[in-house]
């Protein structure tokens, strides 16, 4: 009989801000190779493309542009990467993902922009196998040190950014048996120990390649 191809499996980290996906997705990227699985790390938004220098310099208030317009550079940014996304997993190489689109809906929405419209330029780009969300109380993200510098960093936007998260998350459990699209969220407001074995909790079943063709988000 003739084995399964497998592919990669493409794993998002999302969350709130302070919530520890940069940690997260490092201990994870190190344990994935520790355990013998070709993987790769990456983050959105990747500042080191033309269109992320643009971001980049937004996101430090060191340039202005229509929230619209903001919204479709972040989305370019992920189109920029979608195609080596897919040949990565194709050829059997794990992705760990930094943030995706969900925070472009969730940031932008929370601006005042259609949650629709938000959502719109991300249709069709690779989806995730699992998409791990790491959920911390604005309490708890406090405790971690002061806002930064950045546009967003913000309590009063924090907190319209935790309701629009709750609203994709609401839609991705509902749409899971369709789509296949798993979404797990995580107290990411506990010791990085117990986040990280959550974390592994929900990626180890992956580890070994996933059989079905890449899906694409939302459609
Ligand atoms: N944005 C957007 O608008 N549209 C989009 O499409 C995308 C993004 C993709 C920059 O993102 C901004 O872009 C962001 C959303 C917007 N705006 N905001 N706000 P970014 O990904 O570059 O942001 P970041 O710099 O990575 O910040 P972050 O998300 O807030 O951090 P994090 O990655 O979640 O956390 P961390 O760096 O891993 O940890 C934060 C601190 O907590 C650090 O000191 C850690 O050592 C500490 N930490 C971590 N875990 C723990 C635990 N468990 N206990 C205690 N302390 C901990
Ligand atoms: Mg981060």
């Amino acid at each position: 009989m003739s084995e399964v191809k497998r592919r990669g499996a493409f794993i998002v980290v999302e969350g709130l801000d302070r919530s520890g996906k940069s940690t997260q997705c490092a201990a994870l990227h190190e344990r994935l190779v520790e355990s013998g699985v070709v993987a790769q790390l990456i983050k959105f938004p990747d500042r080191t493309t033309v269109i992320g220098q643009m971001i980049d310099s937004y996101l430090k208030s060191q340039s202005d542009m229509d929230d619209h317009l903001i919204h479709l550079l972040f989305s370019a940014n992920r189109w920029e990467l979608a195609s080596s996304i897919e040949r990565q997993l194709r050829e059997g190489t794990s992705i760990v993902c930094d943030r995706y689109a969900f925070s472009g809906i969730a940031f932008s929405a929370s601006k005042g922009l259609s949650y629709a419209w938000c959502r719109s330029p991300d249709i069709d780009l690779p989806a995730p196998d699992v998409t791990i969300f790491l959920d911390i109380s604005p309490e708890k993200a406090k405790e971690r040190g002061g806002y930064g510098e950045e546009r967003y960093e913000k309590e009063e936007m924090q907190k319209k950014v935790r309701q629009v998260f709750r609203r994709i998350e609401v839609e991705m459990q509902s749409q899971r048996l369709q789509s296949g699209n798993q979404w797990v969220t995580i107290d990411a407001g506990r010791d990085r120990e117990s986040v990280s074995a959550d974390v592994w909790r929900h990626a180890q079943p992956l580890i070994t390649g996933v059989e079905h063709p890449i899906r694409r988000l939302w459609t």
